[in-house]
Order: C-alpha cells, then sequence, then structure tokens
C-alpha cells in the first residue's frame, strides 16, 4: 500500500517536474526527426562541397525562423509552464516543437555564423572532466563547464584517496547506528538531521549538517567516536577549501576579483540508497536542480545511478562513477548570479542496480546577511538583469511552497519590466 502511494505521488511529482522534458522527448519525435532528417542533410552535403553561399543562403532564413519559433516558445514557457496545457494546445505544440527541435541543434552549430562540422550535432557524450592542477585557462575552462553542462568531474582535486574512503565508511556506520539514536539528530526544522524513508524517495535515507562550521552539534546526539569526529571535520574542512577555490576560479573566469564564497553558508548531507531488486528501474531521487550556489559531490565509486538533463537536447545523460573524482555542479542560485549563463542542471538518481549507494555532498547556499545578485560586471544592455537580488532563505521557501522543484522558481523573480 504504501508503495502504491509512493508510486502514484511519484509519478505526478514526475509528471509536474519533469513535462517539459517528456514533452520534449514526445514532440521531437513526432514532428522534429523528419525535419531534423532533411535538414542534416542539406547541412552535410553544404559543408561538404565548402559551399559557402548555400550554406548562408539555407541558415540564415532558418536562424530567423527559429529566433520566431522560440520568442513564441518562451512567451508560452512563461505564461504556463504546464505540461497539460502544452499538450492540450496544438498549435502551440506544434511551435514549440519545431522550435525545440530546430534551435537545439542550431546553438550547437552556430558560434557566430560559422558552421560547425555535422558530427559537432551527434551526442554531446560525458559530462567534462577537469584537471585542477591545470596550470592555465583554469577557470576559464570551469566557466565553460558551468555554461555548457553545469556540471563537471574533477581531478587532481587535493583530496586524498584515503580520506574519501574513509569518509564514505564512517557514512556508512552512522546510517548502521540503531533508529532511535538516529532520530536524536531529527530537527522540527525540515531538512535538518535524520531524514528518514519518505512516500517520494521511498528508498533515500538521509543526514543532513545544516550548519558544517559546528558539526559537534551532529556528532554528539550519535556518539560519535573520536575517530568518525576526526574524519568527518577534516572532509568538512577540506571539502570547504575546494568549495572556496572553484568559488575564486568562477570569479576568476569572469574576469573579477575576489573570494566568492567567503562566509557563505554551507550544508553537508550524506545520502543512502536502499537500492534493491524492487526498486530496479526506479528513482532513487526524483529529478530537481539544487536550490543552491554549487554542490560538491563525492558519489559512490562502486554504483551508478547520477544523470542529468542535456540541456540541449533534453535528454539523460549517465554520470557514471569515476574512483577518485569528484562533481561539482551549479544549482539556481548560481544560474541568478551569473545572470543566466550557468545551467542550474536538472538531475536525478536511478536505480540500475540492486547495490546500496552511498553519497556524500556540500551544498554551497549562499550568503547568510545579504542577497545574491548578478555583478555588475556581467549586465549589459546586450545582458539586461534576468533576477531581483535573492534572498538564499526566501528562494528555499517560495520553492517548496511552489512544489516546483527544477529550478521554475526562478521565472518569477524576472525583475520588473520599464516600458
Ligand atoms: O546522490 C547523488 O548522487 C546526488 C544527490 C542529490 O542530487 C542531492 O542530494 O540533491
Amino acid at each position: 500500500m504504501i508503495r502504491e502511494d509512493a508510486n502514484q505521488q511519484s509519478r505526478s511529482t514526475f509528471e509536474n517536474e519533469i513535462g517539459d522534458v517528456l514533452m520534449r522527448k514526445e514532440l521531437k519525435s513526432h514532428i522534429g526527426v523528419q525535419l531534423f532528417a532533411l535538414w542534416i542533410l542539406a547541412e552535410f552535403l553544404a559543408y561538404n562541397q565548402g559551399c559557402f553561399l548555400m550554406h548562408m543562403g539555407f541558415f540564415f532564413p532558418l536562424k530567423l525562423f527559429v529566433l520566431h519559433l522560440e520568442q513564441n516558445a518562451q512567451a508560452f514557457d512563461q505564461s504556463s509552464a504546464n505540461f497539460a496545457a502544452f499538450k492540450n494546445s496544438e498549435v502551440g505544440g506544434q511551435r514549440l516543437a519545431v522550435a525545440y527541435v530546430l534551435s537545439h541543434e542550431l546553438s550547437r552549430l552556430d558560434h557566430g555564423f560559422l558552421i560547425k562540422p555535422w558530427s559537432a550535432m551527434m551526442a554531446r557524450g560525458e559530462v567534462p572532466v577537469i584537471d585542477m592542477q591545470r596550470v592555465e585557462g583554469l577557470a576559464e575552462e570551469i566557466v565553460n563547464a558551468c555554461e555548457e553542462w553545469g556540471i563537471f568531474r574533477i581531478i587532481n582535486h587535493g583530496i586524498p584517496a584515503e580520506l574519501l574512503t574513509e569518509m564514505k565508511a564512517v557514512v556508512a556506520a552512522l546510517f548502521d547506528l540503531p533508529e532511535e539514536i538516529k532520530r536524536r539528530t531529527v530537527s522540527t526544522e525540515s531538512g535538518k538531521g535524520y531524514i528518514t524513508f519518505n512516500p517520494s524517495t521511498p528508498y533515500l535515507e538521509g543526514f543532513s549538517i545544516d550548519e558544517v562550521s559546528s558539526p559537534g552539534d551532529f556528532c554528539d546526539p550519535l556518539d560519535a567516536s573520536p575517530h568518525q569526529r576526526e574524519i568527518i571535520y577534516k572532509y568538512i574542512n577540506v571539502i570547504r577549501d575546494l568549495a572556496g577555490l572553484l568559488g575564486r576560479k568562477l570569479m576568476e573566469g569572469f574576469g573579477l576579483a575576489g573570494d566568492l564564497f567567503d562566509g557563505w553558508n554551507c550544508q553537508m548531507r550524506f545520502n543512502k540508497y536502499h537500492f534493491c531488486q524492487e526498486s530496479v528501474g526506479s528513482c532513487g531521487v526524483f529529478l530537481h536542480s539544487d536550490p543552491s550556489f554549487l554542490t560538491i559531490l563525492h558519489d559512490d565509486d562502486d554504483v551508478c545511478g547520477l544523470q542529468v538533463v542535456d540541456k540541449y537536447t533534453g535528454e539523460f545523460t549517465p554520470v557514471d562513477p569515476v574512483p577518485g573524482t569528484i562533481a561539482v555542479n551549479m544549482g539556481d542560485i548560481a544560474k541568478a548570479w551569473s545572470n543566466g549563463r550557468f545551467c542550474n542542471v536538472k538531475h536525478r538518481v536511478w536505480c540500475f542496480e540492486p547495490k546500496t549507494r552511498y553519497s556524500t555532498v556540500l551544498f554551497v547556499l549562499g550568503p547568510n546577511d545579504k542577497k545574491v545578485e548578478a555583478p555588475p560586471e556581467l549586465v549589459d544592455s546586450e545582458h539586461p538583469r534576468l533576477y531581483v537580488p535573492i534572498d538564499i532563505k526566501e528562494y528555499r521557501n517560495a520553492r517548496s511552497a511552489k512544489r516546483l522543484h527544477t529550478g521554475n522558481t526562478l521565472s518569477y523573480l524576472a525583475p520588473p519590466r520599464h516600458e
């Protein structure tokens, strides 16, 4: 019964939250494929013949057409953002489908009107892997990954492999504690302390350390051993340092100076996915974007499951584990801060195999005492300010209240227009 309820709830959450992805897939297969196939053929011929005029003759009107369709699509998306309404609107549906297919493929090809080879149209493959020891161009590479994917893996990040292994063992041991001990950390504030299974995530158990600057408040009620505390404290220190470095690189990548995350609030989260035979083929965590700025994720080296939505194709792309590496992704606040340039990547955890999966996550939430807004350097007449200054607590509350877990709350935060 509980499982039926969970499935029911899961289904409706799923439909509400990723209606747009479904929509795109569905319509793409109906209309887009034929159009797109025709277009690929023409482009391929033109490219191979090196026929610039034919290129432009074909490409330029198409681009204008797509811009027109996209405007319709955006207006529709903003005023409704509703899957059911979309499906019921035949004209809107067709327009969106065409706009989606063409614009997404165009944006992949079109870099200043120079069309890339047709191989650029193939699947984008795996998320970027960035070497943090790279001497030149690191900041630009990070910014590019944030814009194109909203997620990347890092290697040579400076966190010792043994610490990652020990941390996973400590997390596993904490979840193995008796229920009544884990419950000592339960808080009346939602999302704090122990989070038990719930109908929308029936296989997920979690711990959340809301204030990482005082992890003792989390360890004390669990009677954590000195060794466990030492590992947790060490891990928090190195992961916060890593967050600081990433924050500085983001600034540098935009030609700005300073410590972006200095004094910002961070939250730590441990996840245990009780994947079993029954859960294979279902979600561990439903599709969402993170409401925070930046997420540093040590996913399970042994169990896959993380998937992200490719912003160009709307398809799920696996982010399979690579032992010793760490995944970094952008949340809603990063999109707002970057004036829409960073992708607040939508992701989920899917159960592929009946194997327990652990993950350890640091969320860089935002500053406590001031609102987040795009720096003036990222705003100009071509890139008008997209969002009003955001108070992170208010943002999280609004997101929960609206039950919009895939970043759509941002669309309510556009600044007033001065006609
Ligand atoms: O466990 C994972 O790999 C991802 C977890 C996640 O998306 C989250 O905690 O928000």
